[in-house]
């Protein structure tokens, strides 16, 4: 038998409540597959006085403990330190940073705090799972509450280059933090190089074995675990009744033009104001193309009190505006541009009836809407994907059309060339495209990364 789970993340998907993704579905299941766990994380609340303990609720064999957040704390350690300075700084947007010493003294209280709370409920054979970006220095401080077994960490966005992350004013004590855990997992070979090379050169680590450094007097294994779908529950999806309707509903307006979509929570990091450009681009070069084409692009805004995220906002409400009043006519619109979100099973009906996904952001940590894209696709009729090189899914999926989303030209003639794909090329590349989805799919993900921190030495 092996020993209980307990997982650690910013927002927890309740009992009773849908599980918003995949992810959360992956982690309930992990815990059942341990024979049950806890999953312990923020309420969503933001509540006037400091709630000083943590709420239970029970589902099936797993224990949730949520804790609320203060203004204070809402404002400094998830507005400020996590999504104004840790979000952009990693996903290479220094420019958009903004450093504030206050924030961060929130974000360590509130990782201390958490892991206080957290320490409480452990049993000394337990297993811990921090997850993400919010909670870097949680392991360090529930070692200092006197925590020593086993603690992995997995970073679901990019680690950036060493010098990059080096602007972060706080970069030595996160990296001293990051390196209390036993096992810290990233999305891409990329990102485990960059975070050991930013150890072997400003923290004297020392090589151990291919994945073990010796640094700040531990050992401590470095690994790549590519997060994958359930690309079973998509290919279901995309036939269900909530698929079907959508895929009719937007098929009434598109006709029989050929449909591009693409579907990202709005963010600066997502490329979207290239990706419209891109396809604006399509419209000047391909007279031939007007009228056929239609491009659907859902983004339901996200981190509206962050200033770069409105900013973003007007930026697409007028490009959007724009290329439709160039191109538009009576009975066509080029774009069509939803600020919303839609359930999983419409979005699987609408990959399925596209025939190109756009999946081109400036940088990502994996992107799971490329692989949901490709899941959703039937097999004899699939869509073409055109991939950033830049999202963590490009290492996987050599198949797609790679494109640098910062080269409006090169992706324009991409968009192309997926629109007027071979249907043989197009199964081609898709046979390719969803071994690899099946191969590391999601539940791969959660259990090589636990096999790993289980075999770690404590
Ligand atoms: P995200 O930045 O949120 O996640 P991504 O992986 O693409 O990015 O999407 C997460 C989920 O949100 C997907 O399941 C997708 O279907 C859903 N979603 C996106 N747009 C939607 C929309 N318009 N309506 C409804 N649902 C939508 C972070 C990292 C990623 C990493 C994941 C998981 O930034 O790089 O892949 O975590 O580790």
């Amino acid at each position: 038998m092996s020993a209980r789970l307990i997982i650690a993340s910013n927002r927890i998907a309740l009992p009773g409540a849908p599980k918003p993704g995949g992810l959360a579905v992956a982690l309930a299941d992990a815990l059942a597959e341990r024979g049950g766990g806890i999953w312990f994380g923020w309420s969503g609340e933001v509540v006037e006085r400091e709630t000083r303990g943590v709420r239970l609720f029970a589902e099936g064999l797993v224990e949730y403990a949520v804790a609320d957040l203060t203004p204070e704390e809402y404002e400094g350690y998830y507005l400020g330190y996590s999504n104004r300075a840790l979000w952009p700084v990693f996903h290479y947007r220094v420019d958009l940073a903004h450093f504030d010493e206050a924030d961060f003294a929130a974000y360590e209280h509130v990782n201390r705090r958490f892991a206080r709370l957290l320490v409480q409920f452990t049993r000394p054979d337990d297993v811990v799972w921090v997850h993400d970006y919010h909670l870097m220095l949680m392991g360090q401080e529930m070692r200092a509450s006197g925590w020593d077994g086993r603690m992995g960490f997995f970073l679901h966005i990019p680690f950036p280059a060493p010098e990059i992350f080096s602007a972060l004013p706080q970069h030595q004590r996160l990296a001293r933090g990051l390196c209390s855990y036993d096992l810290i997992g990233f999305q891409t070979n990329r990102d485990t190089a960059n975070f050991r090379r930013y150890l072997i050169e400003n923290a004297g680590a020392v090589v151990e074995d291919a994945r073990t450094l010796r640094v700040f007097d531990r050992s401590v294994r470095i690994e790549t675990f590519s997060i994958g779908i359930d690309p079973d529950e998509f290919a279901e999806l995309a036939e269900s009744r909530e698929g079907r309707a959508a895929a009719e509903r937007l098929g009434k307006i598109t006709e029989n033009r050929a449909l591009v979509i693409g579907v990202d929570r709005m963010d600066y990091s997502k490329g979207l104001p290239q990706r419209m450009e891109a396809f604006g681009r399509v419209l000047d070069d391909h007279v031939e193309l007007r009228g056929d084409v239609s491009f659907v692009q859902i983004a339901p805004p996200s981190r509206e009190a962050v200033d770069a995220y409105q900013m973003l906002r007007e930026q697409l409400d007028q490009l959007a505006g724009r290329i439709n009043a160039d191109y538009a006519d009576l009975d066509w619109m080029p774009i069509r541009y939803l600020a919303r979100s839609y359930g999983r099973g419409s979005l699987a009906g609408l990959y399925r009836l596209a025939r190109v996904g756009l999946v081109t952001p400036l940088m990502d940590g994996m992107n799971l809407v490329a692989k949901e894209f490709i899941a959703a696709q039937h097999p004899d009729d699939p869509g073409a994907l055109v991939l950033s090189e830049f999202a963590g899914a490009a290492e996987q999926l050599p198949a797609a059309i790679l494109v640098n989303p910062h080269d409006i030209a090169a992706m324009a003639d991409a968009i192309f060339r997926a629109l007027s794909m071979p249907i043989e090329e197009r199964r081609e590349r898709w046979q390719s495209l969803i071994a690899n989805v099946r191969e590391q799919d999601i539940a791969w993900w959660r259990r090589a990364f636990l096999a790993s921190l289980d075999d770690t030495q404590t």
